[in-house]
């Protein structure tokens, strides 16, 4: 029999690479996914060194033939982790550019609907399937200048939460990862265009923010347990975080 299979999307950075690690460990074949080959290919060969099965896919989750592409070429699938995507500029609604809007929506929305759509069939077949979606607070609630951001992670919970009604009764979970503050290297700079100084700021004063294996700890605790347990949401913040809006910051 071949081994339980993980497929994680945005595994380049962050989250996702960490969450690699995390189910690699927890004796997944991961299957890591993005759009920057060079990345996933060294932490395939790092995982593997370390005596794991993995291996590198390229894929931009929003490339629908791409994506059914790489599904038609997996043997199995019992878990997909969609964690590829993430926040564009931090405007108004009243000054927001509509293509930030178009491309988090794109990203964060329906790049998890093409995965979902096309690995179904095999979490289905695998017996005891997990679709796990990596949303946000973003998803639960908003802020200023948050708007756009915030209007896709409610998209993603929206879709995880449909799902979860439509397919009771198959052999397959869904489940909901939704973080807080958490520091990655990628995800603020992404969001300020490579501005540093403007992403440093987001974090300025706190604590602890999470860490990329705080969310990767709480996505393996979710997925490795027994099939039957559904853990529905996950709601995972910094202590220093009460809300979207309240964080405490030190002088
Ligand atoms: O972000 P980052 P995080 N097709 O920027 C990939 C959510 N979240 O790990 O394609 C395929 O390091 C990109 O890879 P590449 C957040 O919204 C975070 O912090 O090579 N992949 C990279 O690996 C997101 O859903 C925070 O450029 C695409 C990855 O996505 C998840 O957590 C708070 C892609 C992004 O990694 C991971 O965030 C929160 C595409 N079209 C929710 N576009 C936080 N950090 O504070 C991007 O509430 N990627």
């Amino acid at each position: 029999m071949s081994t339980p299979t993980a497929v994680i999307t945005g595994a380049s950075s962050g989250i996702g690479a960490a969450t690699a690690r995390g189910l690699a460990g927890a004796g997944f074949r991961v299957v890591l996914t993005a759009r920057r080959g060079d990345r996933i290919e060294a932490l395939a060969g790092e995982l593997t060194r370390a005596g794991h099965a993995a291996e590198a896919r390229v894929l931009d989750v929003t490339d629908r033939a791409a994506v059914d592409a790489f599904a038609a070429a997996l043997d199995r699938c019992d878990v997909l982790v969609n964690n590829a995507g993430g926040a564009l500029g931090l405007d108004p609604v009243a000054t927001g550019d509509p293509a930030d809007w178009q491309a988090m929506y794109e990203v964060n929305v329906l790049g998890v609907l093409h995965m979902t759509q096309a690995l179904l069939p095999a979490l289905t077949a695998s017996g005891a399937g997990t679709v796990l979606v990596v949303t946000s607070t973003a998803g639960h609630g908003t802020y200023e200048g948050g708007a756009g951001y915030a209007a896709a992670k409610h998209g993603a919970r929206v879709l995880a939460e449909t799902l979860r009604l439509e397919i009771v009764g198959r052999p397959v979970r869904v489940v909901e990862i939704a973080p807080g503050m958490v520091r990655t290297d990628e995800f603020s700079l992404t969001r300020f265009r490579g501005d540093a100084a403007r992403a440093a700021k987001v974090y300025e004063g706190v604590a602890e923010p999470l860490t990329a294996e705080d969310v990767a700890d709480t996505i393996t605790w979710a997925v490795t347990r027994p099939p039957h347990v559904n853990v529905d949401l996950l709601v995972v913040r910094p202590r220093a975080q009460a809300s979207n809006t309240k964080v405490h910051r030190e002088a």
